[in-house]
């Protein structure tokens, strides 16, 4: 407990302080990582976070890694019905299918992710096997699924109900626009956990955006965009508009600035900052970036009002608004 107030006294003071170049906690600490003392933590986007992540912290205090508690997380989101960007409850495509995209990243700078897979209930899980079980990082489509088979995971049929009324209320109202993504219409889930060792990991899962071109694949998929993690620095995921998180390597983005330097909240507001200067419209441009560091400092920053997060640790389960650069 001593040697984890003084951690945090540390790590706090400094980067108050402006000293930090950071850096590398160990460096700081005169440690090397393993024996680094941290308090094990979870956070997830969005309100469904708190469900995932009380899946995910259970994995935490059992003693599992960070690893299995960010999978263990997203599985939660991925079953939940009502959940209308993750899973089994999806919108589709503009075809009426139900397409799924996700990814994840372990403290070794591993990582897997499949994108474009249609009946797999857990993507998530999937995409672990990709990064345990194979040399590649990415598999898609229907090669995804083939794996996925060979794996033993199930089939499953996806369109939800509710999800089946309203693409065909969206189909019926002719709307040729596609939805945006605005505060009505995401809720994808982005994980990050650090461990009792302090390893950091990551996970991230979508159906991505309502009615999207059949074969579009969004950020949460891609290593950097959607998701990052360096366990010497932090780790960070994305959600909202993927094409304009893409166009920054966003989740990259965020924890190369707390590499140099910055807080996670920092660090989110100024990948917010680079996206609004890339666009020239930010109409319904919603993104939202959260981050923890390797002190368990945690940020986050959107576009507009209405995102927020899920923290666990052993004292709190909370959810928290972000903070935003407009309103809606
Ligand atoms: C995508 N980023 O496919 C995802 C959508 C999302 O909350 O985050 N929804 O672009």
């Amino acid at each position: 407990m001593a040697n984890r107030r003084k951690f945090f006294k540390l790590g706090l003071g400094l980067t108050a302080l402006g000293f930090i170049k950071p850096v590398r906690a160990n460096e700081i600490l005169g440690q090397s990582s393993d024996k680094m003392v941290v308090q094990p933590t979870i956070i997830s986007t969005w309100n469904h976070g708190i469900a995932a992540n009380k899946a995910g912290f259970d994995k935490l205090k059992a003693g599992l890694s960070a690893l299995d508690a960010v999978e263990a997380g997203a599985r939660i989101t991925e079953s939940d019905v009502e959940n209308r960007s993750v899973g089994v409850g999806g919108n589709p495509d503009e075809l009426g299918k139900v397409t799924l995209d996700a990814c994840i990243m372990n403290e070794k700078s591993q990582c897997g992710a499949v994108a474009f897979v249609q009946n797999i209930e857990h993507p998530i899980s999937v995409a672990r096997k990709v990064m345990e079980d194979t040399p590649h990082v990415m598999l898609v489509g229907k090669g995804a699924e083939k794996f996925a088979k060979e794996k033993g995971f199930p089939t499953k049929k996806m369109l939800s109900k509710g999800a089946k009324e309203a693409y065909k209320d969206w189909k019926r109202d002719q709307k040729r626009e596609k939805p945006v993504i605005n505060h009505e219409n995401h809720d994808t889930i982005g994980l990050l956990a650090i461990d009792q060792f302090g390893n950091i990991s990551g996970a991230c899962t979508t159906s991505g955006w309502a009615y999207k071109l059949h074969g579009r694949v969004g950020d949460s998929p891609i290593i950097g965009a959607g998701l990052f993690v360096d366990n010497e620095i932090g780790g960070a995921v994305a959600t909202g508009m993927g094409e304009a998180v893409i166009r920054i390597a966003g989740s990259h983005t965020v924890v190369e600035l707390m590499r140099n330097g910055k807080s996670p909240q920092e660090a989110c507001k100024e990948a917010v900052e680079r996206i609004l200067e890339k666009h020239e419209d930010h109409t319904n441009l919603q993104v939202g970036f959260l981050a923890i560091n390797k002190f368990g400092e945690v940020g986050a920053y959107s576009v507009y009002n209405g995102f927020n997060y899920a923290i666990q640790t052993e004292s709190r389960a909370d959810l928290v608004d972000a903070e935003y650069n407009r309103k809606w």
